[in-house]
Formats: C-alpha cells, structure tokens, sequence
C-alpha cells in the first residue's frame, strides 16, 4: 500500500471519510484563497508530505486557548492532520516528558534542528524586571525566546498574545510584556485573535509546504489572506447597518431578526480577521452570527483600544 492509501486508511479508522477530508481541503484551499484547482494539491500536503518540518512550540504568557483552539477544533481530525504534516518535536501542552526530561528535549531539539524548524510561539514575553515575571525550568520566557527563536527558519506567532501582547499587555502591564516580535525587536508571522482561528495557522503552514514560502502579509504580519479585509466588509448583517437597522438591546425584536450590533459596541468595522467566512467548530458559527457583538479581539492593543465593550464608539 502507497503512503497516500496508508493516510486514508488511518483516517478511515478515526472515522473520517475521503469524502471529509475532500471537504475539509476545499475549505482550507479557499480560506487561503487559492482557486478550486488547489484543492488535490492541498489534500496532497497532507496525503503525501515531502517533508515534515520540525516545529518548536513555545508557551509563554497566555490561557492556552490557543493551543486548546488547535487541538479540540470540532474537525474531528484537524489536530491530527497538524501531526500528519508537521513533526512536533516540543510542545509543553502536549508532550508527555516533564520537569528536567522535557529542558533536555528542548535541547535535543535544537541542537538537531537548528536552523531548519519552525517556531510555534504562544503567549506574550514580560520585559520588565530581566523578565521576571515569566519563567519556565528557572529561565525566563525572553530567555528562552532569545535562545530558541533566532535559531528557527521562521517564527509564527499564534494568538493576539504572542502576536501583539494581548491581554497581559492590558493597562498597566507590570511586567511590560510585548508581543514576541517587539519583545525580540525581529519580524514574526503574526496570527492573532483571542483565540486565532486554527485553520489561519492551518493555512499558514500548507501555504509554507505547498508553495515553499510564507504567505504573503500586512505592515503588521498578519496574513493577507487571512487578515486582508475587515469583519464589517464580510459581515452577512451588513445590508442592516446601511439601512441602520440596530440591535439596541439583547433579547429585542430587533436582536431576534439579526440586525447590525454596531449600537451594542460592534467592533467590526475596526477589526481586520476572516471571522464571518472562515467561522469556528466545522463552521458553525460566529461571534456576531451568535449575536454577539464582535470586541476587536485580534486587534493590537484590543483590552485597551476596544473598550468599553458594549459600548458604540
Ligand atoms: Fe492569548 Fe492564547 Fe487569548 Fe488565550 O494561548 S490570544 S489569552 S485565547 O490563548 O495567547
Ligand atoms: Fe458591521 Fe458589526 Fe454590524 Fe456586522 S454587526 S455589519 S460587523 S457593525
Ligand atoms: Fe474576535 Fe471579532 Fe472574530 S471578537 S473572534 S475578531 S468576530
């Protein structure tokens, strides 16, 4: 049996079907915004990999909502797929060595793969006080960064946290914690929302395998495909905000027929994320599909600029 019937027939007994799969691939291929032609080569990523790139993934300062959105993503099989592509040589959340077997893994790690593995950063890095306020095994998380990230071959950062500071960077942020790039002074990817949607770094990743390079981003590192537009300019209750149809209250008539929840501090406008098209949970749904408003969560500085929520600006 050839690798790729081998893939099919370890999907099969998860109880996935081809047919999933397929289906997963064109969702993935048009959230990248590659035409449908992609799709076999995008199935072919994950059915026959070339290559398996290391990945050194870091925790930092955060919730691990991040690694918790990757992993427990109702697509039965997408953390699985992430495996099947990547070889995910240290992962705190995920692997089983602890204390002083899982620092020498670290090590292993790198002293294998320098040069050649992807870093996977998670959380935002403390600055203030030598970097006091963060610390993993007696070094501190800019320590660890230091030594880790300008040995990688590309560094992508998962989360608003890692990606601009997030919450611990909310006023007044004792630690002075920073986003991984300003804390590193270096150019990183940069997937925010609190969390990202996976399949954002999903795409990221077969983007990097399939065409040998990064995608294309913004002044702020964020993916164009990803991050290229705002909610407000993808948002299905658009039509009632230029008729200025408003939710003025939940639980309203109004919030019953869907109508815009910019007067209930809609952050929309001001939010650049593929949250309406590329959905969470197998595309459920969304924040403002949900009826909630959207709070700017992958946005710079969001706790800060974004409040008070609920609010209309
Ligand atoms: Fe931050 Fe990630 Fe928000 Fe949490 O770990 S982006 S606090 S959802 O999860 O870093
Ligand atoms: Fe824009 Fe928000 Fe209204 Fe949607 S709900 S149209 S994103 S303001
Ligand atoms: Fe976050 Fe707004 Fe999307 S709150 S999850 S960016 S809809």
């Amino acid at each position: 049996m050839d690798k790729k019937e081998q893939f099919y027939q370890r999907l099969e007994q998860r109880g996935v079907s081809r047919r999933d799969f397929m289906r997963y691939c064109t969702f993935l291929t048009a959230t990248m915004g590659l035409s449908a032609s992609f799709v076999p080569k995008v199935a072919e990523v994950f059915a026959a990999p070339k290559q398996r790139p290391p990945v050194i993934w870091l925790n930092f300062g955060e919730c691990t909502g991040c690694t918790e959105a990757m992993l427990r993503t109702v697509y039965p099989y997408a953390d699985e797929l992430v495996l099947e592509i990547l070889s995910v040589e240290y992962h705190e959340t995920i692997m089983a060595a602890a204390g002083h077997q899982a620092e020498e893994q670290l090590q292993a790690a790198l002293k294998k793969h320098s040069g050649k593995f992807i870093c996977v950063a998670e959380g935002a890095i403390p600055t203030k006080y030598n970097g006091g306020y963060g610390r993993i095994g007696g070094r501190t998380f800019l320590e660890i960064a230091q030594e880790v990230i300008p040995q990688a071959a590309a560094t992508i950062c998962i989360g608003t946290c890692a990606s601009f500071g997030g919450i611990q960077a909310a006023k007044p942020n004792p630690g002075g914690y920073m986003g991984v790039g300003q804390a590193l002074k270096m150019k990183t990817i940069n997937i925010p929302g609190c969390p990202p949607n996976p399949v954002n770094l999903v795409g990221t990743i077969v983007n990097y395998l399939l065409l040998g390079k990064l995608p294309a981003v913004d002044d702020m590192g964020r993916p164009l495909f990803a991050y290229g537009k705002t909610i407000h300019d993808q948002c299905p209750r658009r039509s009632h905000f230029e008729n200025e149809e408003f939710v003025e209250e939940f639980g309203s008539k109004e919030a019953a027929l869907g109508y815009c929840l910019y007067k209930m501090g809609c952050r929309g406008p001001e939010t650049y994320n593929n949250c309406p098209v590329a959905k969470f949970n197998d595309g459920t749904s969304w924040p403002v599909e949900a009826g909630h408003p959207c709070i700017g969560c992958s946005e710079p500085d969001f706790w800060d600029k974004m409040t008070p929520f609920y609010k209309e600006f």
